[in-house]
């Protein structure tokens, strides 16, 4: 390892001991990053690297609420106000037996690079809680999201700091949280985004981090005169990030052969049609149910317990959680064919898996690049929202579309190296960086 990448390390570890994923993604910066500013001594002297990795506020409260048992059951709930150079704090929130302040940290230190590849004026946050939505009642997950936002709502505010989803909060989440807002400081503003259609929310936004990472896919594959057309695509996951990366596949004529959840996947050798993907929106969106069900409802092989990354494809769509792509597992694509991989979730790559796609020279497409189209359909709801106007799905889309296009052609530019590969690992930090970094020195040691 570069030394001056191991001391950076060190001081990041021991002044956040315990926090894995947040050494992880930070790591991965630096190492595209250091020699970069090794190039350019202004970021050196200003010190913009350990400012990035330093969070402006962090907030960590008790979330205390009663289940339908009549108990009192009590959460944790954060908020990592991580960056505002070029804009309001801007991420989503997670809420998941897995939340801890290490892993938000983490997504609230990658959302920073993210939202200024977007081109949108959006600076970085990400918050959420342990709480667990899984077989919680509808009035229990808002009894939840109020005692939530009853603390959440004196920090954060429009051009403050603007959440939004992530795993387990989606729009009946957002929509509980919203209305509390709203009641608490009497005030109907676009302090969330992901809102429902009918008070403040975008067309699109829901669809946004699936089509858009299908739409970086696409731009990857252009670069060498290919296309999704034809090609056989593995995606795990199915939530919100999975179920329209499938619908954009299948719209631009590949064949989806994989989803997951939490227990295992499903290998669907025919593809998902629209009439399965049908089923998959009601299964997870209205009942909630298992991914097995698919199986068993259209007569496709399930593997318990399994990911899907065994299952011969061309293109891989990683869009469930972080490290669920490990070294075997990225081995294990490429001696199957696979060309091209984008990250529709964050980080689902471990560093060493990572390695094996730079290696081996294929497409490999990191999340805050290839999944940005999500926050940046949010960054468009509050332009929306600060307008009172709403645009229509064509508009929203199309300005999704050219926002990713240019995200790709950011990652060229920074990325390409010597013999024309383009390591978009290093395009995606290094684009990302420099308009923060910029700003950062204008506003002075702030
Ligand atoms: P959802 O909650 O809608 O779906 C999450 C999916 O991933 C579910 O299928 C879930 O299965 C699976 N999953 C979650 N945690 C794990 C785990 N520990 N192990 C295995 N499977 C797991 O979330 P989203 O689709 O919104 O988010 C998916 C990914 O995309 C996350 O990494 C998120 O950070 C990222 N992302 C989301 C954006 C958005 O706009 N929503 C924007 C950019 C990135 P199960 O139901 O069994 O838990
Ligand atoms: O990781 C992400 O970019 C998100 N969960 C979306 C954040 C947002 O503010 O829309």
């Amino acid at each position: 390892m570069d030394p001056r990448v191991e001391q950076f390390m060190a001081r990041i570890k021991a002044k956040n001991p315990a926090e894995p994923e947040f050494h992880q993604a930070v790591m991965e910066v630096a190492e595209s990053l250091i020699p970069f500013i090794e190039e350019h001594p202004k970021y050196k002297h200003a010190k913009i690297l350990e400012r990035l990795a330093e969070p402006e506020r962090v907030i960590i409260f008790r979330v205390p609420w009663i289940n339908d048992k009549g108990e009192i059951e009590i959460n944790r709930g954060y908020r990592i106000e991580m960056n505002s150079a070029i804009g309001p704090f801007k991420g989503g929130l997670r809420f998941h037996p897995t939340v801890n302040l290490g892993i938000l940290k983490f997504l609230a230190f990658e959302q920073v690079l993210k939202n200024s590849l977007t081109t949108l004026p959006m600076g970085g946050g990400k918050g959420g809680s342990d709480f667990d939505p899984k077989g919680k009642s509808d009035n229990e997950v808002m009894r939840f999201c109020q005692s939530f936002m009853t603390e959440l709502s004196r920090h954060i505010g429009a051009d403050t700091d603007v959440p939004a989803g992530d795993i387990g909060v989606g729009g009946r989440e957002i929509g509980y949280l919203f209305g509390q807002y709203k009641r608490i400081r009497n005030e109907f503003t676009g302090v969330l985004t992901g809102k429902g259609i009918e008070y403040g929310g975008s067309l699109i936004r829901p669809e946004a981090t699936g089509y858009g990472c299908v739409y970086f896919a696409e731009e990857m594959l252009n670069t060498r005169e290919d296309s999704i057309k034809g090609k056989t695509v593995a995606i795990s996951g199915s939530g919100n990030v999975a179920q329209y990366a499938v619908q954009k596949v299948m719209q631009l004529g590949g064949k989806v052969v994989t989803m997951s959840d939490s227990n295992g996947f499903i290998y669907d050798k025919n593809g998902i049609d629209e009439e399965k993907l049908a089923f998959i929106f009601d299964l997870k969106n209205i009942r909630r149910g298992r991914i097995r069900d698919y199986a068993d409802k259209f007569g496709c092989e399930y593997y318990e317990g399994e990911r899907p990354w065994k299952i011969k494809c061309d293109v891989a769509l990683p869009d469930a959680t972080q490290n669920e792509v490990d070294g075997k597992e990225a081995e294990l694509l490429v001696k199957n064919g696979c060309l091209c991989v984008a990250e529709g979730a964050n980080m689902p790559s471990t560093p060493d898996a990572i390695e094996v796609f730079l290696r081996s020279r294929i497409l490999y497409g990191p999340g805050k690049a290839a999944n940005a189209g999500g926050v940046a359909v949010s960054g468009l709801e509050m332009t929306q929202n600060s307008m009172r106007l709403p645009w229509s799905r064509e508009e929203v889309d199309d300005r999704l579309h050219t926002i990713m296009k240019n995200i790709h052609q950011t990652c060229v530019k920074y990325g390409k190296e010597a013999d024309g590969y383009t390591n978009y690992v290093n395009g995606a930090n290094i684009g990302g960086f420099v308009k923060v970094a910029d700003a950062m020195i204008a506003q002075g040691v702030v």
